[in-house]
């Protein structure tokens, strides 16, 4: 009998039906005679108590906001007699959290240790006197370099019910020094590249709308300009993420805009300059982002903006001026984070040794959703921080803010202008579920199944 490997992907309520590219890339790295599956607790919830059955390995991946739900998933494969081994951001920064739930744990990144631990859980079914697995932690010592990566195997992750595009990665690593961001301790503060020979060949085994999963897609101009060129004539569509860093140049918008992309993800974080200082984000100069957000709309490029609120320097006003904001530069969207103190950030040290965190280990909790923000803000109390992430909400999606940001006559394309509307009204529908928030409430909802039409 063929050895059966089970990848599971846990649901949170920030579960947000994109493909997860850690399934293609260790799928990629599985030798060929093993059995493998995945299922996705987000679009297919499992139930622990009636569904699971016993496959030899079971690799789940966990961030912080999946934590619980990962655990929970994990002891349960395990009662059933199933090894489970653990990987992804959040293990890797608590790997002895992630040890009381797992045989083993991969931290880092996978793709240069995956082989060998299917390899001594192979052995270990063989009744090896190797006992899977052979070692409690997999960890690189290096970030090695992204040349010669297998291609992602995308079969598993073939769901009408995902959002129809596909994940592709061409850089790691960040030097910049954001106190909340857990990348550069994780990825590394260098700049790592795919060379574009190898990018091209993933993206041409892709469909036609593509997420880069990159921390910022335009990181490094030389490379960017390069990799971007090289796409204008596959006339593919993308969206990503960008620091604002590299948007001040005319020329780097252009050529994304060339290259097919359709929105950006930026995080702005903050409107005052002070705030977004003291976070270590400096790149960021809020005088400049109406600026910005024009430029890339008179290019056809949507903005979608992401905030978080509770930083140290934040006043009472902030969430009213940063809707206030977003209306008036017409963004097409915005995402509102409540700062959140990630295991492994500068932030997290801060806050523990400033004896600011009201719950050490919030991830844990099973009421986190509903119980953020888990520290002391230094400027309202936790309530007033809480109450004004609701207002900004509400009012970002309040049918006025929409009809208000609707940036009739830019040079978005008829498509972008058409799914305006559906998005926001489906941004309004999620904001009243995060705000709600709990896992069963979210896992009713099942909006998000109606065509991005990007
Ligand atoms: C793309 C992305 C998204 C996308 C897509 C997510 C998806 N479904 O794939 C979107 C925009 C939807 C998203 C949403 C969110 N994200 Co996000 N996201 C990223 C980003 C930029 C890249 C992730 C990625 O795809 N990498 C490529 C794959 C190949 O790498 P990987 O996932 O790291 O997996 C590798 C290893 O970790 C390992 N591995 C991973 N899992 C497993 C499992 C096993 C068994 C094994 C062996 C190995 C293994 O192997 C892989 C290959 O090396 C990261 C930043 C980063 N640099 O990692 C943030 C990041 C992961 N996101 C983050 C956050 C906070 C969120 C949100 C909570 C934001 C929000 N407030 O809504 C949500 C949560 C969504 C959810 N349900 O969990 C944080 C997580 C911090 C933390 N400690 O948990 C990160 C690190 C960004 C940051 N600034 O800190 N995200
Ligand atoms: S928030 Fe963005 S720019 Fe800042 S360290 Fe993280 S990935 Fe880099």
């Amino acid at each position: 009998m063929a050895f059966h490997i089970h990848l599971v992907a846990p649901s949170n309520e920030d579960s947000t039906y994109i493909k997860p590219l850690w399934v293609a890339t260790l799928a990629a790295h599985t030798p060929d005679d093993v059995e493998l599956t995945f299922r996705d607790d987000g679009l297919n919830p499992i139930d622990l108590e009636t569904e699971i059955d016993a496959p030899d390995l079971v690799g789940i991946s966990v961030n912080s906001k999946t934590a619980a739900r990962a655990y929970a998933i994990a002891d349960g494969y395990r009662r059933r007699g199933s090894k489970v081994v653990l990987g992804g951001i959040h293990v890797t920064a608590l790997p002895d959290e992630g040890l009381q739930h797992a045989d083993a744990v991969v931290a880092g990144e996978a793709e240069w240790l995956w082989g060998d631990v299917v390899r001594d859980a192979r052995a270990s079914r063989l009744g090896s006197s190797r006992s899977l697995l052979r070692r409690a932690i997999y960890k690189d010592d290096e970030y090695r370099p992204l040349v010669g990566l297998a291609l992602p195997r995308r079969d598993l992750l073939r769901s009408v019910r995902y959002v129809p595009f596909d994940v592709v990665q061409t850089t790691r690593g960040c030097p910049f020094p954001c106190e909340f961001c857990s990348v550069s301790t994780y990825n590394g503060s260098k700049f790592r590249f795919r060379p574009v020979p190898e990018v091209i060949a993933d993206l041409e085994a892709c469909g036609p709308r593509i997420l880069f999963g990159d921390d910022n897609v335009m990181i490094h101009q030389k490379y960017s300009h390069e990799l971007f060129e090289a796409m204008v004539p596959m006339r593919k569509h993308w969206v990503a993420q960008a620091s604002l860093a590299g948007l001040g140049r005319t020329e780097n918008i252009d050529v994304m805009a060339r290259a097919g992309c359709r929105a950006l993800f930026i995080g702005f974080e903050s409107v005052d300059d002070g705030v977004v200082r003291h976070a270590g984000k400096r790149q960021n100069k809020p005088q400049k982002y109406t600026e910005v957000v024009r430029r890339l709309a008179d290019q056809g490029i949507a903005v979608w903006g992401s905030f978080i609120f509770g930083l140290d320097e934040d006043t009472p006003d902030a969430f009213e001026r940063t809707v206030e904001f977003c209306v008036e530069a017409k963004l097409t969207m915005a995402l509102f984070a409540l700062l959140t103190p990630y295991p492994g950030t500068a932030l997290y040290k801060r806050l523990k040794a400033e004896n600011r965190l009201t719950k050490d280990r919030w991830w844990l909790s099973s009421d986190h959703d509903t119980d953020a923000p888990f520290y002391e803000p230094a400027t309202m109390s936790r309530e007033a921080l809480r109450a004004g992430w609701v207002r900004a909400w509400r009012s970002m999606y309040g049918l006025d803010s929409i009809r208000r940001r609707y940036d009739f006559g830019t040079r978005h394309s008829w498509v972008q202008n058409v799914a305006y509307w559906p998005l926001n009204l489906l941004m309004r529908e999620l904001a009243d579920k995060k705000i709600a928030g709990g896992d069963r409430a979210w896992r009713k909802h099942r909006l998000l199944d109606l065509p991005m039409g990007l």
